[in-house]
Order: structure tokens, then C-alpha cells, then sequence
């Protein structure tokens, strides 16, 4: 009898050995151990035997489970523990990889150079302002001294919009609006940068583009502080990289007028597509402001003179970065615009 119960621990014992997941396991344990399996088998003997080997017979089966149950309990105990020791192996994360880190985005090549921009204007003491791209024609044209039927409206054909107003065709409504305010005291310096529309489309022209107004009041303001002044921020912005001319021009809102002209960095100066063949970009427009500006506007011309200016945004953008189309700023052309880096 105990070499058949031990045949059947060292059975159990190899089949137990052979089994490498834990539902084959538990069913091989229920074919040993359950009411069908062979112990079972022999505990179902036990009224056949005689009664004085009884006791010796049912310790020997008895002792013969134990063993079995202990082969299934430690086979379990090792295939969890196999099992284990494989997530942990698949899962393992290997701490000397780089991460990865949080996606951020680029600053415009148009952002860029009105954060330049505003940086030298404000470092010179000028105080940023803003206005409203839906602008009325009282501000847009007639306290700039562009009457109704003026030519010079024709300069900036307009989005007009039901009801009279227009997308405001450049910032200079910001100069009437800031002569009108009487929280603001007199001396000032100010500059508005924003967007403005104009029907207009080709390579350095785009219907909606940005110009940043300037605007300086003072008793003895001139032209000569002016040049000055757009003198510096060319060579802030353009460094030796670029040449600047000024020439004389005409708005209604500036006596005398003048515009400027940075040398085209497609052609250096040779003539090609993008200036025209002039050689020269026009990035801004500038003068005096008109006397009848200011008594349009409620200010003492007597007392007081000033300089102006609207600098294109785009074009500047364009020179400074050797960009050949203002439509690629708004094309939203992510490879290109992250050529521009982050700040
Ligand atoms: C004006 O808009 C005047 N308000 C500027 C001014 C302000 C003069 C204060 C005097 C005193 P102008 O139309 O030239 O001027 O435009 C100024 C600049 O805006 C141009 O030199 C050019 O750089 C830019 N610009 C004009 N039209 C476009 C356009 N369609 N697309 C891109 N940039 C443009």
C-alpha cells in the first residue's frame, strides 16, 4: 500500500513539475485531491481494511495528501512567482532614457518683431496704447484730415462694414484717439502695435497685415528727432545687416511727410521680383504731424509740435528674416514657422 501511495506523490510530483500555467496547475490539483482522484481512491478503501490497520492506513493516506497538497501548493507558489518576476521584466522602465518633455510651441516671426519693436520704443520711453480694429471713419479718416471725397482715401481701399464703420485700414486712428483723451497729459510718447485691412495682394502685400503707430507731442518735438529716433531702431533691429534710406512723401495727416525704404535682401539692392526692381522695400511711413491734426484733434498747435509714424510689421518680419512672401505668415505652416524658435 505505501509503495501505491508512493507512487502516486512522485507522480503528482512530476506532472506538478511539467505544468507551467496556474489553470492547468489547479485542475491537475483537483484530479489528485478531488473526490474522483486516487487518494480519494484510497480513503474509500478504508472500510475494507482490517480495523486494526486501520489507523496505520488512514495516517499513510493521510500523510500521503499532505504531500500532495504541498507539491500543488509550492508548484503555485512558484509559477506566481515566475509570472511576477515576467511583468516585472516587461514592464521595467529603464530610468536612463531621456523623457520626453512637454511639446511648446514657437513665437511668431510676427510677435518676434513687435516684442523687438516694443522692447526699443517702450527702453526709449514711449508707453505701448491700444485701439479698436473696428474703427469708425471719424477716427479712421476724418480727424486725420482725410475729408469724405479726399483722393488720399483711395491710398488704403477699405473693408467697410454695414452701418458706416471699416476694419480699420492702419493704426494712426489710435493718434486722433490719444489726442482726444484728456486722462493722458501732454508731453507724451506712445506706440500702438495691431492688426489693420486693406484690399490689397501680393507678395509684400496682404489684406489683413500689422503696423506699429508712433506717436511723440512735446514743445519742441522735430524732424530731426524723428530720423533720429527710426534711425536707432533700424540699427536696433537690422544691426549692419541691412541699409535704410528716407525719402520725401506725402500723407494728409503729416507736413512734411516722408517715407522709408530698407535695401531688399532678396537682390541687395540689384532690383528683382519681391522689390519691384527698386532695390528697396517700404516699411513705413512717417512725418510732422499736420497742425490741423491737432486742431482737429483739440490740441494747441501753437504750443505744441510732434512726429508720427506707422511702421509695417509684416515687411520688417520679411527683412529681418529673409522671408519672401507676407502670405506665409498666415498660412499657419507649422515646419516653417518653427524655424523662428521660442523667443
Ligand atoms: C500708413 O498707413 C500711414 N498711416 C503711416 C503713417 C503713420 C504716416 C503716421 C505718417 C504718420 P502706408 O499706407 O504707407 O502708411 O503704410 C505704412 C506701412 O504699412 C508701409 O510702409 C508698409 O510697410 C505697410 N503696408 C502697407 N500696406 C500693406 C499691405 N497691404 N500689406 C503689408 N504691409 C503693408
Amino acid at each position: 500500500m505505501d509503495n501505491e501511495l508512493k507512487q502516486v506523490v512522485e507522480q503528482a510530483q512530476a506532472e506538478a513539475a511539467g505544468v507551467s500555467d496556474i489553470p492547468t496547475l489547479q485542475a491537475l490539483r483537483a484530479k489528485y485531491l478531488g473526490k474522483k482522484g486516487p487518494l480519494a481512491a484510497f480513503f474509500a478503501r478504508m472500510k475494507d481494511v482490517p480495523a486494526d490497520q486501520r489507523r496505520a492506513f488512514g495516517q499513510s493516506v493521510n500523510e500521503a495528501r499532505s504531500q500532495v497538497e504541498a507539491i500543488f501548493q509550492s508548484a503555485h507558489e512558484a509559477l506566481e512567482a515566475k509570472a511576477l518576476a515576467a511583468k516585472l521584466e516587461r514592464e521595467r522602465v529603464d530610468i536612463t532614457l531621456p523623457g520626453h518633455g512637454p511639446v511648446t510651441g514657437t513665437v511668431h516671426p510676427y510677435t518676434k518683431v513687435v516684442n523687438l519693436l516694443t522692447d526699443f520704443f517702450v527702453g526709449q520711453g514711449y508707453v505701448v496704447k491700444d485701439g479698436p480694429e473696428v474703427e469708425s471713419d471719424y477716427f479712421n479718416f476724418e480727424c486725420l484730415n482725410i475729408p469724405a471725397d479726399h483722393p488720399a482715401r483711395d491710398m488704403q481701399d477699405s473693408f467697410f462694414l454695414e452701418g458706416g464703420n471699416l476694419l480699420r485700414s492702419h493704426t494712426s486712428p489710435v493718434q486722433a484717439r490719444t489726442m482726444q483723451d484728456h486722462t493722458i497729459e501732454l508731453p507724451f510718447k506712445i506706440i500702438c502695435p495691431g492688426k489693420v485691412y486693406r484690399r490689397d495682394n501680393d507678395a509684400t502685400h496682404s489684406h489683413q497685415f500689422g503696423q506699429i503707430e508712433g506717436l511723440c507731442i512735446g514743445e519742441d518735438a522735430s524732424l530731426a528727432n524723428l530720423e533720429r529716433t527710426l534711425t536707432d531702431m533700424f540699427k536696433y533691429l537690422f544691426g549692419d545687416k541691412a541699409e535704410a534710406r528716407f525719402r520725401p512723401s506725402f500723407f494728409p495727416f503729416t507736413e512734411p511727410s516722408i517715407e522709408c525704404d530698407v535695401s531688399c535682401f532678396e537682390c541687395h539692392g540689384k532690383g528683382c521680383g519681391l522689390c519691384k526692381g527698386s532695390g528697396w522695400i517700404e516699411v513705413l511711413g512717417a512725418g510732422m504731424v499736420n497742425p490741423d491734426v491737432f486742431r482737429l484733434n483739440g490740441i494747441d498747435a501753437e504750443k505744441y509740435q510732434g512726429f508720427a509714424f506707422g511702421i509695417g510689421i509684416d515687411r520688417m518680419a520679411m527683412l529681418l528674416y529673409g522671408i519672401d512672401d507676407i502670405h506665409r505668415f498666415y498660412q499657419d505652416d507649422l515646419p516653417f514657422l518653427k524655424q523662428f524658435g521660442k523667443r
